[in-house]
């Protein structure tokens, strides 16, 4: 009798600690949780590999697909050929259970309009408060209802430093968006307010990346769609405008080039002073998306203002790094020394760190058209889907687990850790633009599993623990771009659903007195007192043009892109006239010696751009402190 007491009793006690773990940490299972794909990954039996450790035993199918690197089929696991015989994609949204049909297969027009207009009221929800309690600040304090800039009293601070700078950041980042949203009043007084008060001239230390995404990108979207002659958002042009928003962009680019002197590697220094250049104690580690993703922007310029220089170190900092790669996997680290080109880290992944780097080497061929841009893009893609994409080869059927794409060591593509970032839920979008539909259903589909959980994306996602590593969220619009994008290339209704699902959520999680607030805790749901400018640059955007049919960005005969902040950029005939590679054949691809090598040494920085590189940039510094 006493002994089934005491069995009876540990039962209770065992129950008791699952259901306390639970409720505090919320690491428990997700109940009733609806979803046509089910992610039942079980690696328990996976070894976890640190630097240098053999591979483990082969054990089973899993593992063999992850490690039998001589079996070709491995290698090449998810590309689905052009004439396989699987069924389309949208087999996976066709053949779920009724349930899922009654849910998923269609969204009224009536719903669309209130959720465009649900959009749209969160994003000015955000921005009016911005302008009435933070503007000239850089960002908004949402629950204060106050304005934040740069943390000058804890210069080490650089999850603000980083990013503001004292120059109305959120007030730049919005401006495009209030063209999406037609709202051509606001826009012209918004870009006369940052014409009138914003000046780079600061003793600022930003992040080279951040500044170019938010600021120059946002800088060069106004002012193309601003002058645009085929005027897709009807006549907007501005009386007596005179390119003053490419000034600032041109005076912010020339103020960044300070990153790209002194570097053995010609990889940028991450951070730059706006007023003195690169800090004497700057450090000479820097990240791959970091230094690797400044080519749209800073190409969109040179090409708009006949200077090649931009373009030229962009490009440069992308090729050292190419260059770097290792010659086993294909892959790259996402820290790397810019000094002596070691990969301080050594991690391969598709989110922090690296995102960036992939889409833009896509997003420079569109632009551009340079087709070695294209080149080291589908050799990484080939290379990501071999080592990093684990799982079954087909996205909704066969069998195995529902493929995902996990963090290797780029040496030797051994996993390194088991969590995804939510940063890495843009890569279904990526994969969109690319073509390969299928394989960007599933991983989307496998993020908003996570946000159905949750409400949000953790920050990191622990996909052998099924539970988060990492909590805060802070409205980043990741899953939103995926879903925007993938329903533009699917149509299917289903995207609309996740996408009011996503709306809904945000209202629900992250309102507050002033505006949307930062998720410290995806369970809880505390929150902290910040809201990003790329919630309003990026994740609103996003969602209202996903309710957006008829807006101009879908109805234009001209086509756009999204840079990776989400601003809007055309793909133009002018960006495109000239073949980097033919204006400069010395810049080999791949640094293979080039037919005329010798005549190529003989070429120094003075003769491609006339003046050595310090000068071009200092005479640039004057002339724009003579406009202003
Ligand atoms: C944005 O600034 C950009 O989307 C960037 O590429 C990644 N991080 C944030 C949003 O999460």
């Amino acid at each position: 009798m006493q002994w089934r007491l005491v069995v009876v009793g540990l039962l209770v006690l065992r129950v008791l600690l699952n259901c306390a773990v639970w409720l505090v940490f919320g690491l428990g299972p997700s109940w009733g949780f609806d979803f046509p794909i089910k992610f039942t990954f079980n690696l328990n039996k996976i070894e976890l590999l640190q630097d240098g450790d053999q591979a483990p035993v082969k054990t089973n199918a899993w593992l063999q697909h992850m490690y039998d690197d001589r079996n070709p089929q491995a290698k090449t696991c998810s590309k689905i050929s052009g004439n396989s015989s699987k069924k389309s994609y949208l087999s996976f949204f066709q053949e779920g259970r009724d349930e899922y049909d009654r849910k998923y297969s269609s969204f009224p027009d009536a719903l669309k309009v209130k959720m465009r207009g649900m959009a749209r009221a969160m994003f000015y929800f955000g921005y009016d408060n911005y302008m009435k309690f933070a503007f000239p600040e850089d960002e908004l304090n949402p629950i204060a209802c106050e304005g934040r800039g740069p943390d000058v009293l804890n210069p080490s601070n650089i999850n603000i430093n980083d990013v503001l700078g004292n120059y109305s950041l959120t007030l730049i980042d919005a401006l495009d968006t209030l063209l999406v949203l037609g709202n051509v009043t606001e826009f012209h007084r918004a870009v006369k307010l940052v014409i009138d008060t914003v000046s780079f001239d600061k003793d600022s230390t930003v992040q080279v990346f951040e500044a170019n995404i938010r600021i120059l990108g946002s800088l060069i979207s106004a002012h193309i769609l601003l002058t645009d002659s085929r005027h897709p958002f009807g006549d907007i042009a501005l009386k007596d405008y005179d390119n003053e928003l490419l000034h600032l962009a041109h005076d912010l680019a020339v103020r960044l080039l300070p990153a790209f002197e002194n570097t053995s590697t010609g990889i940028p220094y991450p951070r730059v002073n706006l007023k003195r250049g690169v800090p004497p104690d700057s450090i000479n580690e820097t990240c791959t998306a970091g230094a690797g993703s400044l080519l749209v922007e800073f190409g969109i310029l040179s090409r708009l203002i006949g200077d090649s220089t931009f373009e030229w170190v962009a490009r440069r900092a992308v090729k050292a790094l190419w260059n770097l790669r290792s010659n086993e996997t294909g892959l790259l680290g996402n820290v790397v020394n810019i000094q002596t080109g070691q990969w301080v880290g050594k991690q391969s992944g598709l989110g922090a760190g690296m995102d960036s780097f992939y889409e833009y080497l896509l997003k420079s061929y569109i632009l551009f058209g340079e087709k070695e841009d294209y080149r080291m893009f589908s050799a990484v893609y080939e290379s990501i889907q071999s080592h990093l994409r684990r799982g079954r080869e087909s996205c909704n059927e066969g069998d195995g687990d529902p493929p995902l794409y996990v963090n290797v060591n780029m040496f030797n593509g051994q996993i390194m850790n088991t969590w995804i970032d939510s940063l890495q839920a843009f890569f279904p979008g990526l994969q969109v633009l690319n073509g390969d539909v299928e394989n960007a259903i599933c991983l989307h589909a496998f993020y908003y599993a996570i946000w159905k959980r949750f409400g949000a994306l953790p920050e990191r996602y622990n996909w052998q623990l099924q539970a988060p590593d990492v909590l805060f969220y802070p409205l980043r619009p990741e899953l939103v771009e995926s879903t925007y994008l993938l329903y533009q290339a699917t149509k299917n209704p289903f995207y609309l659903h996740v996408g009011m699902d996503i709306l809904e959520s945000l209202e629900k999680n992250t309102k507050v007195r002033c505006g949307y607030a930062t998720l410290h805790h995806v369970v809880d749901k505390s929150k902290e007192d910040r809201m990003e400018s790329f919630f309003l640059s990026e994740t609103c955007k996003y969602l209202y043009l996903l309710f957006d049919e008829d807006n101009p960005l879908h109805k234009s005969e001209s086509k756009y892109i999204f840079t990776t902040e989400g601003h809007v950029v055309p793909i133009d005939q002018r960006f495109r006239e000239k073949s980097w590679e033919d204006q400069f054949p010395c810049e080999a691809p791949n640094n293979e010696p080039p037919a005329n090598i010798s005549n190529c040494e003989r070429i120094p920085d003075e003769r491609r751009y006339g003046l050595p590189l310090k000068s071009i940039y200092m005479r640039q510094i004057d002339h724009m402190v003579g406009l202003s």
